[in-house]
C-alpha cells in the first residue's frame, strides 16, 4: 500500500471551476472511476473520478474551493503495486474525465460560420457531444406541434458522468419526435423533423462527417445548469416571429443536479422539478432528494388519515380538492338544520374512506329465483306458529357462503402485500335503521340451516334498530350483504365494507318475460349487484362469482355438487 495523491485530470477549457459536492470523506473506500468530488463552471458541471482504488486517507479539497487541472483532490491509500509507480492522475481517468466535458470548441467552430438560413422540413441531428457514446435520453422537453426556437432545448441525455441537454439547430414547429425516453443516442442521430428554419455551417464539422450520415450543423448542446451556452452567443439567426433567446435565462426547466443525484432521484420516482436544492446556487442534493422522499410518504400517510376522519360533506382540501361549497341555503328559502347523528358520522367517515380507497367495481347480474321463492312462501306458511319469518335475505346468505367456498378470494382481505383467506363464513348485513346504516355480522353462516340464519337475522335486525348492538356484534364480517329489495331499485352499487374484498346488493325481484328457449315464460328475477376490489378481484372473477351465484339460487341443489 502507498499513499498516492489523486488530481484533478485534464477537464479541458474549464479553469478554476468550483467544488460543488464532496462525494467521499477519509476513511471511504473508493473503487477506480468513482466520482470523488462534483465541479462546476457556468457551463457544465461535471464529476471528477478517482483514478485508483484505495482508501481516503485525507480530502485537500472543501466546498466552495477552485479547483484547475492537476489540482490534488485527496490522497489515498492505492491499492497494489502499481499504484505507487503513477502517484497522480493516470491516462485512462484523464480520458474519463475529458470525456464529460461537452466539446464546446468544436461546436462554436461549426456553427461559427453560419449566416444563410434554411427553411422546410428540417432534420435536427445530435450534435458532436465529444466522446459520449450511446448516451441514453432521460428527459423528452418537446413534443410533435411545439413550437420551438433556435437553441431551445430539446431533450436532456445523461452518461454514467454527466448529463446535458441537446438544443434545437433550427426553429419552427416540431413535425415529428424520432427519439424517446430510454433512447440510446449517438452523434448524427435524427431527433426530430423541424418544419422552420436553421442555421446552415458553410463548413461542416469534419468529425460529424466522418462518423455520421451527413448530420445537420447544430448548436452544441447545452451543459446543465449552463446559464449561458457559448453556443448560444453564435446562434443563427431567430425568425421575427419567435422570441429571441434571452441567453441569462435557463434553457429548458431542467433543475440543478449532479449525475449521480439525478440517477438516486430517477431511482426514487422522485421528480427533481419540484425538489427545493439546499445546496450552493440552488442546487439539489441527495439529501434534498431523500428529504423529498420522505415528506412525500408523511404527506400521504396524512392525507389518508384525514381521508378516513373527514365528516360527510368535509373540507376537501383534506384530499388535495378544492373546497366543499359554502352555500347560504337561507338566501333561497326556509330551511332548518339538525346534526347528524353519532353512526351517521361513523359510517360516513368510514364508507368516505372506503369509496376513495377501494377500486370498486360492481357487476350486475340477475337470478331466477322462481321456484325459490314458491319454497319460502311454502316454508313461512309451514312454520307460521314458529314466529321465525323467512326472507329471500337468509336464502341469499345461504348461496353466498357456496360461493365464497367456491373463489375464496372474495373471503379474503389484503394485509399490506398479502392476501389473508379466511376459513370461516361470517355474513354481515346492512340495516337501516331510525338513526343510519349498521352492519351486524352473522356467524358462521356455513354452519347454520336456513331456519336459524332467519332467526338470528331477525334478531340482530332487532337490536340494530333498537340501538343496542354490541361491538361483538359488528365485527369479523368476510363479505356483506346490501339488501333494499324490500323497498325497490333495479341495480345500485354498493360500497365495500374494508377490509372485506366485495359486498353484494340485492335489489327488488320482479317477474319478467324470461326466453326459455322456445317461448317467453314469466319468471321472478332477483338484481344482483355485485360490487368488488378491483386490486384483489378480477373482472371475470367476479362475474364468474356473481353468475355462480344466480345458479345456485336458481337451483339450491347446485350447492350439492
Ligand atoms: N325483492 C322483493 N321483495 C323483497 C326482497 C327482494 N329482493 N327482499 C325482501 N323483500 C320483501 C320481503 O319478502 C318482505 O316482504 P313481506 O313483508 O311481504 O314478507 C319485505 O320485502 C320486507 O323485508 P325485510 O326488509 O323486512 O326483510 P329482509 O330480510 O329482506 O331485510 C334487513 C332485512 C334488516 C336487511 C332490512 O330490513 C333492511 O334494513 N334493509 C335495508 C338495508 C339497507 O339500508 N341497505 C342499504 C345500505 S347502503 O345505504
Amino acid at each position: 500500500m502507498s499513499v498516492v495523491e489523486i488530481k484533478v485530470p485534464d477537464i479541458g477549457d474549464f479553469d478554476e471551476v468550483a467544488v460543488i459536492e464532496l462525494l467521499v470523506k477519509p476513511g471511504d473506500a473508493v473503487q477506480a472511476e468513482q466520482s470523488l468530488i462534483t465541479v462546476e463552471s457556468d457551463k457544465a458541471s461535471m464529476e471528477i473520478p478517482s483514478s485508483q482504488a484505495g482508501v481516503v486517507k485525507e480530502l485537500k479539497v472543501k466546498l466552495g474551493d477552485k479547483v484547475s487541472e492537476g489540482s490534488v483532490v485527496l490522497l489515498l491509500e492505492a491499492e497494489g503495486a502499481a499504484a505507487a509507480a503513477t502517484p497522480s492522475a493516470p491516462d485512462s481517468a484523464q480520458k474519463t474525465a475529458v470525456a464529460v466535458v461537452p466539446s464546446l470548441k468544436s461546436d462554436i467552430n461549426t456553427i461559427a460560420p453560419a449566416a444563410v438560413a434554411r427553411t422546410g422540413a428540417i432534420e435536427v441531428r445530435v450534435p458532436d457531444i465529444g466522446d459520449f457514446k450511446d448516451v441514453a435520453v432521460i428527459e423528452v422537453m418537446v413534443k410533435a406541434g411545439d413550437t420551438v426556437r433556435m437553441e431551445q432545448s430539446l431533450i436532456t441525455v445523461e452518461s454514467d458522468k454527466a448529463s446535458m441537454e441537446i438544443p434545437s439547430s433550427a426553429a419552427g414547429v416540431i413535425k415529428e419526435l424520432k427519439v424517446k425516453l430510454g433512447d440510446k443516442v449517438n452523434i448524427g442521430d435524427l431527433l426530430a423533423i423541424v418544419e422552420g428554419q436553421a442555421a446552415v455551417a458553410s463548413t461542416p464539422a469534419p468529425a460529424a462527417s466522418a462518423s455520421a450520415p451527413a448530420p445537420a450543423p447544430a448548436p452544441a448542446p447545452v451543459p446543465l445548469s449552463s446559464p449561458a451556452s457559448a453556443a448560444t452567443a453564435v446562434a443563427a439567426p431567430v425568425p421575427a416571429a419567435m422570441p429571441a433567446h434571452d441567453p441569462t435565462t435557463p434553457q429548458g426547466h431542467l433543475p440543478h443536479a449532479s449525475p449521480s443525484v439525478r440517477k438516486v432521484a430517477r431511482e426514487l420516482g422522485v421528480p427533481l422539478a419540484e425538489v427545493k436544492g439546499s445546496g450552493p446556487k440552488g442546487r439539489i442534493t441527495q439529501d434534498d432528494v431523500q428529504g423529498f422522499t420522505r415528506s412525500v410518504m408523511a404527506g400521504a400517510a396524512q392525507t389518508q388519515a384525514q381521508a378516513a376522519r373527514a365528516p360527510a360533506g368535509g373540507d376537501g382540501a383534506a384530499l388535495g380538492l378544492i373546497p366543499w361549497p359554502k352555500v347560504d341555503f337561507t338566501k333561497f328559502g326556509a330551511v332548518e338544520r339538525k346534526d347528524l347523528s353519532r353512526i351517521k358520522k361513523l359510517s360516513g367517515a368510514n364508507l368516505h374512506r372506503n369509496w376513495v380507497m377501494i377500486p370498486h367495481v360492481t357487476n350486475n347480474d340477475e337470478a331466477d329465483i322462481t321456484e325459490l321463492e314458491a319454497f319460502r312462501v311454502a316454508t313461512n306458511k309451514e312454520n307460521e306458529k314458529s314466529g321465525v319469518k323467512v326472507t329471500m335475505l337468509a336464502f341469499v346468505i345461504k348461496a353466498v357462503v357456496a360461493a365464497l367456498k367456491k373463489f375464496p378470494d372474495f373471503n379474503a382481505s389484503l394485509d399490506g402485500d398479502a392476501l389473508v383467506y379466511k376459513q370461516y363464513f361470517n355474513i354481515g348485513f346492512a340495516a337501516d335503521t331510525p338513526n343510519g346504516l349498521v352492519v351486524p355480522v352473522l356467524k358462521d353462516a356455513d354452519r347454520k340451516g336456513i331456519l336459524q340464519i332467519s332467526a338470528e337475522m331477525g334478531e340482530l335486525a332487532r337490536k340494530a334498530r333498537d340501538g343496542k348492538l354490541g361491538s361483538a356484534d359488528m365485527q369479523g364480517g368476510c363479505i356483506s350483504i346490501s339488501s333494499l329489495g324490500g323497498i325497490g331499485g333495479t341495480h345500485f352499487t354498493p360500497i365495500i365494507n374494508a377490509p372485506e374484498v366485495a359486498i353484494l346488493g340485492l335489489s327488488k325481484s320482479q317477474m319478467k318475460p324470461v326466453w326459455d328457449g322456445k317461448q317467453f315464460v314469466p319468471r321472478l328475477v332477483l338484481p344482483l349487484s355485485l360490487s368488488y376490489d378491483h386490486r384483489v378481484i378480477d373482472g371475470a372473477a367476479a362475474s364468474r362469482f356473481n353468475a355462480y351465484l344466480g345458479q345456485v339460487l336458481a337451483d339450491f341443489r347446485r350447492i350439492l355438487l
